[in-house]
């Protein structure tokens, strides 16, 4: 069994795997070069040997314990037609929702247009390099897809003003979620992911009334479908203010947690696998820093199943020998 599965599955103590949110992306110097020659990020991630190249780069350098696909979440509004960008120095940009498009939109096409990102995780997880390692497939949470697809772009810290103002409009929208998101998932894993992450990267905007109907219920029902298809799945509802509430009620089979919530009262508070939390600022300090942090979290978890990340991506501007710092560190506590 891999490390991964060992936390996760069998609840092991007593070791801790890592593996880094953004491990394949900017602050790699080898990734900026393939960068460098495809401005277009979308043809990039659907150019199957470039994005199997760029998911093992981080795994050739360092110890790390999964490999997670180099894609996006927005690949899935974009396997359903809508406009989907990507501005240097703005994020992406997205088009208009168009229902009708949206509705009309049958399996097939849809798994044809994504069908590089299954090639790409088929390559990845029978390269020599992630034996009894995990290839990570993942999606974005339905209420985080719903608002990139409404607000058009980030929503940084505030949604458009009249983001509710259509409910029927998003009711849709979530159901025809629902049906693509189980899609991708399965071709995901029927194509080698042994672990699926739901990142819920927005799920801190929403007010405590509206959780149920747009973070839990949906959130459940993919957690669900996951589970039925015998693969572990991680949830991170970033933000979130009640992280207990959301693994009581939707049970994922750990929970990544992100760098402003109390890990000492997480622990009281959850019992299923924790991933993550540390600060991804703390890399850009100091190898005394970043030993003394990791140490902190590795310390609090040490009788709990715990898996080593950041509480959010690592940021474009790392030194990836500090990565690599914060990684021995792991390995050889
Ligand atoms: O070179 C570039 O400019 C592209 C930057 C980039 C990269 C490297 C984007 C655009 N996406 C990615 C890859 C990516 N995205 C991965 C690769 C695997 C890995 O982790 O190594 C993953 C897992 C994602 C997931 C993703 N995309 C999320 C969820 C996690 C999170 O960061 O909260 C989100 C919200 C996105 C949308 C997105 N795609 C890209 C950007 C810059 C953003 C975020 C924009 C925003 O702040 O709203």
């Amino acid at each position: 069994m891999t490390p991964l599965h060992q936390v996760i599955l069998n609840k092991d103590t007593k070791i801790n795997p890592i593996w880094i949110m953004r491990q394949a992306g900017r602050y790699l110097p080898e990734f900026r070069e393939i960068r460098k020659s495809n401005p277009d990020f979308i043809n990039l991630c659907l150019n199957e040997s470039l994005s199997s190249e760029i998911t093992l780069q981080p795994l050739k350098r360092f110890d790390l314990d999964a490999a997670i696909i180099f894609s996006d979440i927005l690949m899935l509004p974009y396997g359903l037609t809508q406009k989907v960008e990507f501005e240097k120095g703005f994020g992406p940009k997205l088009g208009e929702v168009n229902i009708d498009e949206l509705s009309k939109k049958g399996e097939i096409d849809f798994v044809e247009k994504l069908y590089p990102i299954y090639k790409l995780i088929k390559k990845v997880s029978n390269d020599d390099i992630t034996k009894n390692k995990n290839t990570i497939g993942f999606v974005g949470a339905p209420w985080t897809l719903l608002v990139y697809m409404i607000n058009q772009q980030s929503p940084k810290k505030n949604l458009k003003k009249d983001f509710f103002k259509n409910e029927f409009l998003i009711n849709r929208i979530l159901l025809i979620l629902d049906k693509f998101l189980k899609i991708h998932i399965k071709n995901q894993i029927d194509n080698g992911a042994d672990v699926i992450q739901i990142f819920d990267s927005w799920a801190g905007l929403l007010e405590e009334k509206d959780l149920p109907n747009y973070v839990y219920s949906p959130t459940l029902n993919l957690v669900n479908y996951v589970k039925s298809l015998n693969t572990p799945v991680i949830c991170f509802p970033r933000e979130i203010k009640n992280y207990k509430e959301f693994c009581d009620i939707v049970k994922p089979d750990a929970v990544s947690i992100d760098y402003n919530v109390d890990p000492k009262k997480i622990l009281n508070d959850i019992k299923i696998p924790i991933q993550g939390g540390l600060d991804p600022k703390i890399l850009l300090s100091d190898k005394e820093t970043i030993k003394k942090e990791a140490t902190r979290y590795l310390d609090i978890f040490k009788d709990h199943p715990y898996i080593f990340n950041l509480g959010h991506g690592v940021l474009p501007e790392t030194d990836p020998n500090m990565f690599e710092y914060m990684v021995n560190t792991v390995k050889n506590y």
